[in-house]
């Protein structure tokens, strides 16, 4: 591949990648940190808030940085079959990726539940799609079983190859901003990302944790520090999916964020470690939260991101707004997926206005100039 290297050949003495590994890449990562300027709240205290658009990856989200990892180890181990549950950037991933690689895949995903366009990319890329009646929670319950006893590799997060890739965003902002943020926002679903994150910012600052020593014993590597402290972690839910909020886990996940229609979180134990060893701490958000805060992305800063991306920043503006994150302070929300992941929602929402007029000149001057 010319042009952009992928995120294993930038940080490779820094990823458990064989010396003699045939790389799975299609060029993600480097995926730009947007200053987020034309928001009052922020701007008017002082406060840098930047977006890192991991929407613009080769599927669409934040995934292919864990998959590029997680099916060149497949390969590497000689794999022929990958599989995953998925709420659909996980599937959609899984699938482009194993595509490239020569490798089956299959992914579960909920029956009804996953956005039209997560759902035609795991279906162009050849994977078997197997729509399960019942919830995301169902599907990797039944994917951890098959994995168990088949000669066929699980690819969801619970495969650490996954977050040793996610890991690599926390280097590039680090790498951009020339020190770590001081709050980094994050959507929580698995809680995998958040771990990720959490690693890779400890790992730049030379710091050991409970996660980083979960990742490192399975994949272990020698590294130097090259900053200094991390940020807090700050993670948000869906309120009708936000078993952090709740304190256990929630039986029946409901959202219009459906990538984050998840209530028994895989990643429980290192999501809470990477918020109490950061002090950060967790929140909720409603439906027509979210949705505001994606029309407000897409409306005053140009950004088009899937609803459980949103999250983050409407988790960033409230915080800003009560104080929380202080005046002053720099903050990192991730945005995860795409907005044309989910072009219905998008479609749905009030600002999306279309006029339908006659092909003629007037009715067209009308419809345009009538509104100035
Ligand atoms: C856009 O694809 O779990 O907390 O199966 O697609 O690391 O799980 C997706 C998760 C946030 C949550 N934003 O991240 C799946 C899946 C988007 C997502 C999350 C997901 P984690």
């Amino acid at each position: 591949m010319t042009g952009y290297k992928g995120l294993i050949e930038r940080y490779r003495e820094r990823l458990p990648v064989a010396d003699d590994a045939r790389i799975i890449t299609l060029g993600e990562g480097s995926t730009p940190l947007i200053r987020l300027g034309n928001i009052p709240e922020a701007e008017d205290r002082g406060i840098e808030l930047h977006a890192k658009f991991e929407g613009l990856n080769p599927t669409g989200s934040f995934k292919d940085r864990g998959m590029t990892m997680a099916i060149t180890q497949a390969v590497s181990e000689g794999s022929q079959a990958v599989l995953c549950a998925s709420t659909g950037n996980t599937s959609a991933s899984a699938a482009a990726y194993a595509a490239r690689a020569g490798l089956d895949c299959y992914v579960l995903i909920p029956d009804g539940k996953i956005a039209m366009g997560k759902l035609a990319q795991a279906m162009i890329h050849g994977s078997m799609v197997i729509q399960v009646e019942g919830n995301f929670d169902d599907g990797m319950r039944l994917v951890k079983q098959i994995a168990a006893e088949a000669p066929i590799t699980l690819v969801n997060s619970v495969n650490p190859y996954r977050l040793q890739g996610q890991k690599t965003a926390a280097f590039e902002i680090v790498d951009e901003l020339g020190r770590p943020p001081d709050f980094h926002c994050l959507p929580v679903g698995n809680a995998g990302n958040i771990s990720a994150y959490w690693t890779g910012y400890c790992e730049y600052a030379g710091i050991t944790t409970a996660v980083s020593n979960f990742l490192h014993g399975q994949c272990p590597y020698q590294h130097d520090a090259v900053t200094d402290k991390p940020p807090r972690m700050l993670g948000y839910q869906s309120s009708g999916a936000a078993p952090f909020l709740r304190g256990g886990f929630v039986e029946e996940p409901e959202t219009v964020a459906s990538a984050i229609r998840i209530g028994r979180p895989q990643s429980w134990d290192l999501a809470w470690a990477a918020s109490r060893e950061s002090e950060g701490w967790f929140d909720e958000f409603d439906d027509a939260e979210i949705l505001a805060v994606q029309g407000l992305l897409a409306a005053s800063e140009g950004i088009f991101c899937e609803p459980a991306s949103a999250v983050s920043v409407a988790g960033a503006l409230r915080d800003i707004r009560t104080g929380k994150i202080p005046p002053g302070s720099t903050v990192v929300c991730t945005l995860t997926g795409h907005g044309l992941k989910d072009p219905d929602i998008a479609m749905q929402q009030g600002s999306a206005v279309v006029k339908k007029v006659s092909a003629d000149l007037d009715a067209v001057k009308q419809a345009i100039l009538g509104d100035r």
